[in-house]
């Protein structure tokens, strides 16, 4: 399953950092998730935008970042050693297996709040993520 998520991850890999949606793009959405035309879509690209988060020098950058409900977050380990990324509150929702040198971890996070997470194999390596 994650391995599925890791070559997914290699595929968006080069996708750029997206900021919040605004609520009144969301606003937007919801008028418009009426048409069968955005129910079609959506089903063919469940993220909503896509995030990247860098591993390097046993450091989460950024440290913390702000997404919008549905988007989909990778990390890319550029370090020289392994790394995970882990739900700090909930391991068993979001747990990589150690990622070694380039490899992509990526979750979507489709529902609010505030994520902190870890590398279980260097546990003062900590990051967070708020889904709005
Ligand atoms: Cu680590």
């Amino acid at each position: 399953m994650w391995r599925h998520a890791f070559l997914a991850a290699a595929l968006f890999g080069t996708a750029g950092l997206c900021a919040t949606v605004a609520p009144a793009a969301q606003a937007v959405a919801a008028k418009t998730a009426r048409t069968s035309n955005v129910v079609a879509v959506a089903a063919a690209n469940p993220a909503k935008s896509e995030a990247q988060i860098t591993i390097d020098n046993f450091t989460f950058s950024p440290p913390q970042i702000t997404v919008a409900v549905g988007t989909r977050v990778t990390w890319t380990n550029r370090d020289d050693i392994p790394h995970t990324v882990v739900d700090s509150n909930n391991p068993r929702a979001m747990k990589s297996e150690p990622l070694d040198t380039g490899e992509d971890f990526a979750f979507i996070f489709d529902k609010p709040g505030t994520y902190r997470y870890f590398c279980s194999l260097h546990p003062h390596m900590q990051g967070m993520v708020v889904v709005q």
